[in-house]
């Protein structure tokens, strides 16, 4: 039996990442492939539990110690019950956030990359995608798609303010530009199905 894949997609926003995840999964479907798609915060049933908790309330809900600390229990649960099974009976797995999003949203702050880097040790035992896919939006476009679906609403850490997500998409294109050999930028922009087309030939080396 071979392993199965692992991909994480990363980006701001309302880059596109859920919609891009159900397209990426018909596509590899097509193939003949096995294909689990999940998300996080969230992914298996204690890491739902604790989406909840990290989603909603105030904007000081946590303290970001405390909020890391969450999205890296959350995190251990979903590697350990759902994508180490799904990879070991040969799925491909798509997850719509992993890792960077814990580096890029939790440490640039109190705690720094390092910071998170051991956290992920700790917790998962350092796991990584086979690739990360970072779409990558002008922050008008991506404003304007995430209005049109959720108008002036947002959850606690997507309601942040402008310099904390330019922040955000400073850190995820510096982990592109350091990464390269896991980490692809793809362009964003244009039609759903475009962007689809550019992931497709950025995991080309990995289909079987
Ligand atoms: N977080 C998460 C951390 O701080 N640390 C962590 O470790 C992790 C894992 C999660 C929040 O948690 C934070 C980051 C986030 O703030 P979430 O609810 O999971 O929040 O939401 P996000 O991941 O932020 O994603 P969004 O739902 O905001 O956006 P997506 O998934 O990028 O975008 P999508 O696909 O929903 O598209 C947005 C809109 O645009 C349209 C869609 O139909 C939709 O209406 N659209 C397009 N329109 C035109 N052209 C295209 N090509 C389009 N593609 C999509």
């Amino acid at each position: 039996m071979t392993r199965g894949r692992f991909i994480s997609l990363e980006g701001g926003e309302g880059a596109g990442k859920s919609t891009q995840l159900r397209a990426l999964a018909a596509a590899l479907r097509a193939r003949g492939l096995e294909v689990v798609e999940t998300r996080e915060p969230g992914g298996s049933e204690g890491a739902e539990a604790i989406r909840n908790l990290l989603l909603t309330g105030g904007a000081d809900r946590w303290s970001p110690r405390a909020e890391a600390l969450l999205f890296a229990a959350a995190r251990a649960d979903h590697v350990e019950r759902t994508i180490r099974p799904a990879l070991d009976r040969g799925a491909w797995v798509l997850s719509d956030r992993f890792l960077d999003s814990s580096r890029a949203y939790q440490g640039m702050g109190e705690l720094t990359d390092s910071d998170i880097l051991t956290l992920h040790r700790i917790g998962s035992a350092g796991f990584l995608p086979d690739r990360t896919l970072f779409l990558t939006l002008p922050e008008t476009e991506a404003t304007a798609r995430a209005r049109t679906r959720d108008g002036e609403t947002s959850d606690r850490i997507g309601g942040r303010d402008r310099a904390f997500h330019q922040r955000v998409a400073e850190a995820f294109s510096r982990f592109a530009a350091q990464e390269a050999e896991r980490v692809y930028s793809v362009d964003a922009s244009g039609t759903a199905e475009a962007v689809t087309e550019r992931l497709l030939i950025s995991l080309h080396d990995l289909l079987p």
